[in-house]
């Protein structure tokens, strides 16, 4: 048994457009991903969040579940627009909702952790550009500042944003994602203005006096160049510096990294929203650092990927349903390099780290070996980081209910729950019963050890 600290966290994940439903309920008004799930060819096969897990009548049984598999940390994320349906109306019964499941939550003895911004941007915001509009980095710290003031007492983690690289780069510039925008200059300023939103709302929480922690989660796609050539070293650089360093640099380091800001300069013409001040706000200090970890890529010489001027290699090993790469010893990499290269002794925790794999449903039971293998071997790497001394402080499921997978819908199921969307019935599948043993005996069990769990 490899064993894990005493005070290691042990959590499970989701988010608020991909689990709650309820859409138009309590006062909500749309999101960026209400008005693209509807955009016909956005979204797999027409499906919305309309309902997807109904989470927002169903928490109780939710949060229930969680503890009989002796979770101990549930990071969620909060509608925005439930709060604000319109500019600068704020709606009360959208707050309640949040103030109920807290209250569940805690009765559990379940820690919350809540992600403010989870890539559903109220519509009334991206009317007026949204991420690309500087405006909405005050409408965004107002909003958190509400949060704050209403639920900072009972909530005491939060995360600013989750993965600004997804929000800005997916959604703005190739436009996979809400708001489904196809400009890449708009997409960097909009990086720039989800990292000043960051910074203004870390700065407003201290102003507060609040005393729990605050940071942010980026997720992060290592790569390694295809061969020794110089041109795939190059090209393998150039991905690090857009997946990874774009984010880091201005957060840990209080600059855009100059090979970035030289290459970008040289398609889109400087980058004028970066105003003076904004990269000592953005740099301002944080209490951990969230990290998505899913997979790596293989970046060579080539021309496949315009923006960066680089092709990528196929996997080199198993992928997963999403065709992603399963790379445990990337994780243990990637950790290493952020403890020397940013965080030092600063706590990371793991805010996501799973698997879509197609399910196999027998009766009462489902199984899923891939998946209970790719975070056996997750964790190992976790735990070979903090026994050499990492300071690793948790890690989260992505994703304790099957959900809605964004572009993908309904299609790819990340849940170490299953859910049956005809009858919302919930069925843990044999990763969660993994799961709970292994927070049970505080370490990783041997993939085989399965069989052996307790049958629901
Ligand atoms: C993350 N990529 O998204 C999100 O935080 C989750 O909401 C999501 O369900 C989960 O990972 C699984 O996809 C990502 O293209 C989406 O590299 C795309 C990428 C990375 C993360």
């Amino acid at each position: 048994m490899k064993q894990f600290p005493k005070d290691f966290l042990w959590g499970v994940a989701t988010a608020s457009y991909q689990i709650e439903g309820a859409a138009q309920e309590g006062g909500r008004s749309p999101s960026i991903w209400d008005d693209f799930a509807r955009t016909p060819g956005k979204v797999f096969e027409g499906h919305t969040g309309d309902v997807a897990c109904d989470h927002y009548h169903r928490y109780p049984e939710d949060v229930h579940l969680m503890k009989e598999l002796g979770v101990q940390a549930y990071r969620f994320s909060i509608s925005w627009s439930r709060l604000f349906p319109e500019k600068g109306v704020f709606n009360q019964a959208g707050l309640e909702f949040y103030k109920r499941l807290i209250r569940e939550l805690k009765a559990r003895g379940i820690q919350p952790a809540a992600t403010i911004y989870h890539w559903d941007l109220p519509s009334w915001a991206q009317a007026e550009g949204g991420w690309a509009n500087r405006d909405t980095v005050l409408h965004f710290v107002d909003y958190a500042t509400t949060l704050f003031r209403e639920l900072g007492r009972d909530v005491g983690v939060w995360i600013t944003h989750n993965e600004p690289w997804c929000a800005a780069f997916l959604g703005y510039g190739e436009g996979v994602h809400a708001p489904g925008h196809q400009d890449w200059r708009e997409a960097l300023i909009s990086s720039h203005h989800l990292l000043l939103s960051h910074g203004l709302a870390v700065q407003a929480y201290r102003d507060m006096g609040l005393t729990g922690e605050i940071g942010i989660t980026l997720n992060f796609t290592p790569t390694d160049a295809a061969s020794d050539a110089p041109a795939d070293v190059i090209a393998a650089s150039r991905w690090d510096g857009y997946a990874n360093r774009w984010f880091l640099d201005p957060l840990f380091k209080g600059h855009y990294p100059v090979d970035m800001i030289e290459w970008f300069g040289e398609q889109f013409g400087p980058l004028a929203c970066i105003q003076p001040g904004d990269l000592e706000t953005i740099a301002v200090p944080i209490d951990f650092l969230g990290v998505n970890f899913y997979s790596r890529n293989i970046s060579k010489a080539g021309a496949d990927n315009a923006l960066l001027g680089i092709s990528f290699d196929e996997a080199r090993g198993p992928v997963t349903d999403m065709g992603w790469e399963v790379h445990p010893e990337s994780l243990y990499r990637l950790l290493k390099r952020l403890e020397q290269e940013y965080t030092g002794r600063l706590p990371l925790y793991i805010t996501e780290n799973g698997a879509a794999y197609p399910d196999q449903i027998t009766g009462d039971a489902v199984h899923d070996p891939e998946r209970v293998r790719y975070l056996h071997e997750h964790l190992e790497a976790c735990q070979q980081f903090v026994a050499e001394g990492g300071n690793l402080k948790g890690y989260y499921v992505w994703s304790f209910l099957d959900n809605f997978e964004w572009a993908f819908g309904y299609s790819k199921r990340f849940g170490i729950v299953y859910v049956d969307y005809e009858t919302q019935r919930r069925i843990p599948k044999d990763s969660a019963l993994w799961f709970a043993r292994t927070i049970a005996d505080n370490g990783v069990q041997p993939t085989r050890a399965t069989s052996d769990a307790p049958s629901s």
